[in-house]
């Protein structure tokens, strides 16, 4: 008998001295996370006892000496002497893994999350002290790191049921032994949203701050408390059911924001990474909407919510107790149950069916709210998929409108963006070839108002030149992979060619600057008159010049006005805007890229005020601005 007792004693020692000596395996790290662990791990062992439906009250208080008490009205930690002579007692408290032993629990937090049992928290406490309240009699054990220093002593009478923990954390372990009062009240008050009707109080003796939580609305109010600060487009809505063992809580509220918030328990611990009563839950939800919608011709024709839909600006707390709940994952924040997600997905579906049956005006409302989801998810598709399409400017594809030239070095080619099909026209038969590329523009480059990227890359026009220009989009941007190193804008004189040149600039001042500062974009300048005597043609590319040559011919000219490239034919293009021996080319600065980009902003902005006096001001040149 005596041996056999030393022989377990030396198995205590031993197994708390593993505690001792790798701390971290048991409780994860010895910092903050590791510290409130011992303090949740009794929580839980109390938390065990609401489950079990015995214990009403937990609370817990941080004593000034650093010390915990976490006391609770359970039924007290057995006391009864095991068949070593032993108190069941001492063995929970030291030996690693003893609690099962004396367990016939239905549910239990301890055996999850933290699941290391008292044994450990008692290993890693400078000391400790166990007091039970049982069956009319006061129970109380002390230690110093895991060692008894008494034995289970009775030291009195009570009316009395519960247990009482005292625990000091060993700095020989923890670095630091403060514990986060914030933190814990936190989850104290989640434990007791989720326990409807317990009582769970937190005081903190450094600062007499105290909280204490009791709500009788359970699941109803923690709902509440997560949508304070939304709006909410109906009542919340909650469904329980037990069936055999297995508990499901479910209460729930949309709001029209657009995010999920749905908060997963199982055994009151929190499943961080959902699992199958998650999944049990989101098939349940979208299936019952969209037969609810479908049958009341809630849907528009054929259509269905996807689950995204279905859970769009939803807030919902989802609590399931199982006999033995299994957690997964690294973080073991999932559940892996495979017979709760049929379970949550059959309870949840027939009672939500009811409620909407009962309910037709939260119905309607919450189907509204989810094929609104379902429109403005449909509309974010299709921005990502243009988005996504940009990988286009990655390709080596060239635009099928594009003319190009024969060379191939960069430094000798140049790139002419031609507005209008008849200028377009004649520009290619006019260029040269050997080294001027054409690129014609028309269509609706005009209409890309307030544009978010995304639009301005939808334009058909726009992706062209950007094809064409081979340099890649946004982060694959290389500008030494530009095919001309000039890049010519060549548009009429009025207001649409000014437009157009005004957003290729714009375009190029916001996505593609370093063309700009390398000296790379140019515009055309072509001629503004033709002036005629007999044989002899000259044109004019300002007033003044006009003025010259009509001295010089004398007053007997033939002066033709030109609106539109269109009005040039191919030979005239050439000699007039595309020759490099006789045409005019404006180099576009940065500053000059920085004014198109305030008078597009100006003209296409939500700014209205600006917008209105720069119309007015210039009312008389822009009568044909279609804003
Ligand atoms: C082992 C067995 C039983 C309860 C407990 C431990 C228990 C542990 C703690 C820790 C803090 N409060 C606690 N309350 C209970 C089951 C008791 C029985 O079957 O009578």
């Amino acid at each position: 008998m005596q041996d056999e007792y030393n022989a377990e004693s030396i198995q205590i020692l031993e197994g708390l001295g593993a505690v001792r000596r790798r701390p971290a395996m048991y409780i994860g790290d010895t910092d903050k996370k590791g510290l409130h662990h011992l303090l949740y791990e009794i929580v839980d062992n109390s938390i065990d006892e609401v489950l079990a439906s015995f214990a009403k009250n937990i609370e817990v208080i941080l004593k000034t000496d650093g010390s915990v008490t976490i006391r609770d009205d359970g039924r007290g930690i057995p006391t009864e002497k095991h068949s070593m002579g032993k108190s069941a007692l001492e063995v929970v408290t030291t030996i690693l893994h003893a609690g099962g032993k004396f367990e016939k629990k239905a549910y239990k937090v301890s055996g999850g999350l933290h699941g290391v049992g008292i044994s450990v928290v008692n290993a890693l406490s400078e000391w400790m002290e166990a007091e039970v309240h049982r069956e009319g009699k006061i129970y109380v054990q002390k230690y110093a790191r895991g060692v008894p220093t008494t034995p289970v002593e009775v030291i009195g009478d009570t009316n009395y049921r519960g247990t009482i923990i005292r625990f000091k954390p060993d700095t020989q372990i923890f670095p630091i032994i403060e514990f986060d009062y914030e933190m814990i009240m936190e989850r104290l008050r989640e434990l007791a949203f989720l326990n409807k009707g317990v009582r769970i109080s937190i005081k903190n003796e450094h600062n007499n701050l105290e909280s204490a939580f009791i709500f009788e609305g359970g699941l109803i109010q923690f709902i509440e408390h997560l949508n304070k600060t939304r709006n909410k487009i109906h009542s919340v809505i909650y469904f329980a059911r037990q069936v055999g063992n297995i508990e499901a809580e479910i209460a729930f509220q949309y709001t029209d924001s657009y995010s999920e918030m749905i908060y997963s328990f199982a055994n009151d611990i929190k499943t961080i990474d959902g699992g199958t009563h998650v999944s049990g839950l989101r098939t349940g939800l979208t299936r019952t909407l969209n037969d609810y919608g479908e049958e009341n011709k809630l849907l528009k024709n054929g259509v269905k919510i996807s689950g995204d839909d279905a859970t769009e600006g939803l807030t919902a707390v989802l609590s399931i107790k199982v006999p033995e709940p299994q957690f997964e994952g690294q973080t073991k924040g999932k559940l892996g149950n495979s017979e709760i997600r049929g379970y949550v997905d059959s309870f949840f579906s027939s009672a939500f069916k009811q409620y909407l049956e009962e309910n037709p005006q939260n119905a309607k409302i919450i189907l509204v709210k989810c094929m609104s989801a379902m429109e403005a998810r449909e509309a974010a598709q299709k921005a990502k998929e243009l988005i996504r399409r940009k990988g286009i400017f990655e390709s080596t594809i060239l635009p099928g409108k594009l003319v190009d030239c024969i060379e191939e070095d960069p430094a000798k080619c140049e790139l002419f963006i031609v507005e209008g099909d008849s200028a377009g026209g004649s520009s290619k038969q006019g260029r040269d070839k050997q080294t001027q590329a054409i690129l014609p523009l028309k269509g609706k480059i005009l209409n890309v108002e307030k544009a978010p990227l995304n639009k301005i890359l939808m334009n058909n026009e726009i992706r062209n030149v950007v094809l064409a220009l081979g340099t890649g989009f946004g982060t694959d941007f290389d500008v030494n992979k530009l095919r001309y190193h000039k890049v010519v804008i060549m548009s009429d004189a009025d207001v649409d060619g000014s437009h157009i040149r005004t957003l290729i600039l714009t375009l190029f001042y916001r996505h593609f600057k370093p063309l700009l500062e390398n000296g790379y974009i140019y515009a055309a300048m072509p001629p503004l008159y033709k002036i005629k005597k007999s044989k002899i043609e000259k044109y004019a590319y300002n007033d003044d010049e006009l003025a010259k040559i009509i001295t010089e011919l004398s007053e007997d000219v033939e002066i033709q006005r030109y609106k539109g490239l269109g009005e040039m034919n191919a030979d005239q293009l050439w000699e007039t805007t595309m020759n490099p021996e006789t045409r005019i080319l404006k180099k576009i600065t940065i500053e000059d890229a920085m004014k198109a980009d305030e008078i597009f902003s100006l003209l296409m902005g939500d700014a209205v005020e600006p917008r209105r006096a720069f119309i007015e001001q210039y009312a008389r040149e822009v009568k044909n601005l279609d804003i």
